[in-house]
């Protein structure tokens, strides 16, 4: 039994707002559906199963690889749904080290920005991957901070193709978040963490109740 709290139907094309409850079978990679909601201080986090191209928010977040050009996996859909303009901004820099963050337009997608981070390959876990994730997840927040981002959405950062073990990499997400909102509670009004599949929307709907209820 699913622990979705809250269904709503949506039209096919329907884009969404960060703070809509929202479920549909027939929009998106096999539905989109708030998983969980909990409110912390001033902040709504929001556990949604979906597509994060669709997220209508001030920044989506990238799980892009140091090169910066696009890839697979959430990087391949970014930079498909928000067009060349995200290629041609990321041009500009010189890549990005993993750990680090950089700031695109969003093109053609309902978000402002895209935040392009790199979470580490998983190499066995003695490599500073935990270190590397966290900041991750931190050069992300931050640089929402600095741009006004008042709405964020994160994907699933290296539980793909860098393997890291989504046990792990959904906690130190989860953690990492409410850290920076203890130290900046007045910053974002809502987070949400944005599974591509309903498992880890479980997995994470689960860290979630135990780190921040
Ligand atoms: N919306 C939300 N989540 C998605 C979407 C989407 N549209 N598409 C995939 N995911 P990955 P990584 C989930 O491999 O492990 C790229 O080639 C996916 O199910 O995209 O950090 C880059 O260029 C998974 O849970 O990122 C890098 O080379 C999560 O996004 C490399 O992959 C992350 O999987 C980065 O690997």
């Amino acid at each position: 039994m699913r622990s979705t709290i809250y269904t709503y139907t949506t039209p096919k094309e329907h884009i969404y707002t960060a703070s809509e409850k929202h479920i549909s079978q027939e929009v998106g990679i096999g539905g989109d559906c708030v998983e969980h909601q909990t409110i912390y201080g001033k902040t709504k986090i929001t556990i949604l199963q979906g597509d994060i191209t669709k997220l209508k928010v001030d920044a989506i977040v990238n799980a892009a690889s140091e090169r910066l050009r696009g890839g697979g996996g959430v990087d391949g859909a970014i930079h498909r749904a928000g067009g060349l303009q995200i290629l041609e901004e990321c041009k500009k820099y010189a890549g990005c080290p993993t750990g680090e963050a950089r700031l695109t337009s969003a093109g053609n997608m309902p978000s402002k920005y895209v935040i392009h981070t790199v979470g580490p390959i998983y190499r066995g876990g003695q490599n500073k991957e935990a270190y590397l994730l966290e900041s991750a997840y931190k050069s992300s927040l931050k640089m929402a901070a600095e741009n006004n981002v008042r709405t964020i959405a994160f994907p699933f950062i290296s539980a793909g193709v860098y393997g890291y073990p989504k046990e792990e990499a959904s906690g130190i997400a989860v953690e990492t978040v409410k850290i920076f909102i203890e130290r900046h509670p007045d910053v974002f009004d809502e987070v949400i963490f944005c599974c591509f599949s309903e498992s880890d929307s479980l997995l994470f709907a689960d860290k979630v109740k135990i780190i921040f209820e």
